[in-house]
């Protein structure tokens, strides 16, 4: 018998995915007849929904069923962002993504002290069950599939979904939607972690094998190559350092005596999508072939095992605080890439994200970008159009050859549980970043609207602020209750229980939770008894020098600042000191480093504080520490809580005179406010790192003068 011809093998998969005649998948634009797929003429050529999945995992991809329109979202109360998804789902959206408030992420109630300027900011404030019913109040959670961004708090989130949805009268089995559950690369760039690495995998398990059990069609992780891509790495770290966090991950599963074939259906993935638009198509053909290898070597079987599904969102960095709908353009761009390259499901950016939640007007501009795609653009039409293309297959097979070097120098290392806790990909990452930024300061990377054609005056924009101070309130108030009406023993109970699991190293950790979260126990309760046992990670600050010395090595402007430090230098006896400040629960870090490394280079003496620390712990230490200057950096929107509260820190403490300055993401709005609170120099996105150095040095010198 003669081996099946590709045209019938795609055949007789689309007939199995589409229940039907895939002929009606066949279009035709006026005499112009469109097949569903183009396969070309070499019998071994690759074909959609076949290993190794290149093509992408389904045989009828979106001319069957397009991707999921899923846009992240989430702020303030559970009441607000409940009303936010349901219009959004009215106004086209497919599928839910929660963005939970940092207090969350890390595990901390909304009450507590260290949370003060982060409730309800960058994501939706949850407490306690009643608050999870809130968000999902009239969306009907058997029939809607629910993503949530979590990581840190991952047992009690996903143990009050679970809950919330039992008291709609929904089982676990039928629950769709995802989970992030990707620690490891939260070790390594998002910064949103608890425990210590290896509890912390412990976490991943259970999750994996209770979701395996209970919810088979629930995916239990969204191995995330997005905050990498966001972190500054390139398109080949992205990769093997996701697929090497999903290994990781396999093995975890299968050391609990899980089959592979039982979970691996269930993970999933999610991408960054840049600016680099036939690299990144490219990328996600790379991530799917490779997977499906890496997962035979494992010993998968099913070919579900082996299928890469994945989200991806559009790059948040790529986009501009100056002229700002240009980042409307840069979003379909990257939109089509990802949609070109196959994804699953799709986040498509608002323009105003650089320097504020979205606001109603351009989220629905985003949602349309997608809404377009699918029903104007036409490139549902067929599957997987580029497949094929000299260009993009060769940069697929080249991608797909550097990110095997990498994942094989990640297995000699002993895997990235071991790489993440060395620091090795976390340094590699902030240097492929600070690359990427002296080449953009340089102006060898043009930034339409930045570093070239850039304003001369910018149309003030109008962004959504989160009232900090009412949400808390309000959580504040509605814990009280929690905890006034709850039966105290049994919530006693339900922690022991949870505490015990985890301090034996058996039973799972997730069933523990629920019934804690059954019985009212509160985000913050169910975590710190976790805690009790595991312990609170703390990062160690590392930084890479030499980058930016390196790429403006022939600069007259980088020499002529050097020489001024070094006649400071000379004339004081000392370096200009600063210290780069974190504060709150704000784990983006990458432009805390940036500048930290760029400024040490010039000559400045840079301290850099931990992550997640107190206005008062920032004063103290830079009191300590006799800097001249403070760099706080921002990307949260607890700037107006925050700074106000350091400047006030360091007046108490007698430090009124070290220079405030604040950069990040910080709307122009908020400028006055700021300095009327008393700080020096404010720096949005897209600053010239070098500009920068400029004023910070002029401040310090102003300050040491008068
Ligand atoms: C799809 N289906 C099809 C076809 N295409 N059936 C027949 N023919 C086709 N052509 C079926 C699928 O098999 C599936 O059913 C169902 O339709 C849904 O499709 P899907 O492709 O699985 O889409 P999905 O349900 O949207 O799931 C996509 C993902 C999932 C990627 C697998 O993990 C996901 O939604 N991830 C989103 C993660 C997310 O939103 N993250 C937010 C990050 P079955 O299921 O029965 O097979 S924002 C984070 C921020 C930035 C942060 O982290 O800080």
């Amino acid at each position: 018998m003669s081996p099946k011809s590709p045209a019938d093998q795609w055949r007789e998969l689309a007939e199995r995915e589409l229940k039907a005649d895939p002929k009606m998948l066949n279009r035709d634009y006026g005499n112009i007849a469109i097949e569903p797929v183009y396969l070309g003429t070499d019998p071994d050529a690759e074909i959609p929904g076949v290993e190794p999945f290149t093509r992408g995992v389904r045989a009828t991809m979106y001319a069957n069923r397009p991707w999921t329109i899923r846009q992240y979202a989430g702020f303030s109360t559970a009441r607000e962002s409940n009303s936010f998804y349901r219009q959004a789902l009215a106004g086209g959206q497919k599928g839910l993504s929660v963005a939970f408030d940092l207090a969350t992420h890390r595990g901390y109630d909304s009450d507590h002290p260290r949370v003060i300027g982060d409730v309800g900011k960058a994501g939706v404030a949850i407490d306690s069950v009643e608050d999870m019913k809130i968000l999902f109040d009239q969306i009907p959670l058997d029939q809607m599939s629910v993503s949530m961004t979590m990581n840190g708090a991952v047992i009690p989130v996903l143990a009050m979904f679970i809950v919330a949805a039992e008291e709609q009268g929904v089982k676990p089995d039928q629950l769709s939607g995802t989970i992030q559950n990707d620690v490891l690369k939260e070790f390594m760039v998002r910064n949103t972690y608890i425990y210590p690495p290896e509890p912390s995998m412990r976490i991943v398990g259970d999750i994996i094998a209770w979701t395996a059990q209970h919810a088979p069609k629930f995916n239990s992780v969204s191995i995330s190559g997005y905050h990498m891509h966001e972190a500054g790495a390139t398109a080949v770290q992205e990769l093997a350092y996701t697929l090497a966090d999903g290994m990781e991950y396999v093995r975890a599963a299968m050391a609990k005596g899980l089959d592979i074939d039982a979970f691996a259906p269930r993970l999933s993935f999610f991408f960054g999508i840049g600016m680099n638009f036939f690299l990144e198509v490219a990328k996600l053909r790379a991530a799917r072939q490779l997977w499906s290898r890496i997962m035979t070597d494992l010993g998968a079987k099913d070919p579900r095992s082996k299928m890469l599904r994945t989200h991806c969102q559009t790059s948040g960095v790529s986009l501009t605080e100056q002229d700002p709908h240009n980042n409307i353009v840069r979003t379909t761009i990257e939109a089509l890439a990802a949609t070109l390259g196959g994804t699953q499901s799709l986040h498509t950016n608002s323009f105003d994200e650089a320097i504020a939640l979205p606001t109603e007007f351009s989220s629905r501009i985003a949602r349309n970008t997608q809404l377009i795609l699918q029903h104007e653009s036409r490139i549902t039409d067929v599957v997987d159009p580029l497949g094929g293309s000299y260009y993009v297959e060769a940069l697929t097979t080249s991608l797909v050859e550097q990110a095997s070097l990498l994942i094989d120098d990640a297995e000699v290392a002993g895997g990235m549980t071991r790489a993440v806790a060395e620091g090795t990909p976390k340094l590699e990452i902030e240097k492929a970043a600070a690359v990427r930024q002296a080449r953009v300061d340089r102006g060898e990377d043009v930034i339409v609207g930045v570093n070239r054609y850039r304003l001369d005056t910018e149309a003030p924009l109008e962004v959504r602020d989160i009232d900090n101070a009412r949400v808390r309130a309000e959580q504040v108030e509605r814990l009280a209750e929690v905890r006034r009406t709850r039966d105290d023993s049994a919530v006693t109970a339900a922690l022991d229980a949870l505490r015990e699991y985890a301090a034996m190293d058996e039973g799972n950790l997730l069933s523990a939770a629920v019934n804690a979260a059954r019985a009212r126990a509160t985000l913050g309760e169910v975590s710190a008894a976790m805690e009790d046992i595991f312990g609170r990670y703390t990062a160690t600050t590392r930084l890479i020098s030499g980058v930016y010395a390196q790429s403006y090595a022939d600069d007259p402007q980088y020499a002529e600042l050097s020489r001024r430090i070094a006649a400071f230098k000379a004339d004081r006896t000392r370096s200009p000191a600063i210290f780069i400040a974190k504060m709150g629960q704000d784990g983006h870090d990458r432009g805390a480093k940036i500048i930290a490394s760029a400024f040490a280079d010039l000559g400045f003496d840079v301290q850099i504080g931990a992550l997640f620390e107190t206005a008062a712990e920032v004063a103290d230490q830079a009191g300590d520490l006799r800097v001249d200057a403070i760099g706080v950096s921002s990307l949260a929107a607890g700037h107006k809580t925050l700074v106000p509260a350091l400047i006030d820190a360091l007046q108490a403490r007698g430090l009124g005179h070290i220079a405030v300055i604040v950069g990040g993401v910080i709307p122009e709005a908020d400028y006055d406010f700021l300095h009327e609170a008393g700080v020096v120099e404010i720096f949005g996105p897209g600053t010239n790192v070098l500009e920068a150095a400029y004023a910070v040095l002029g401040q310090i010198e102003g300050k040491l003068t008068n």
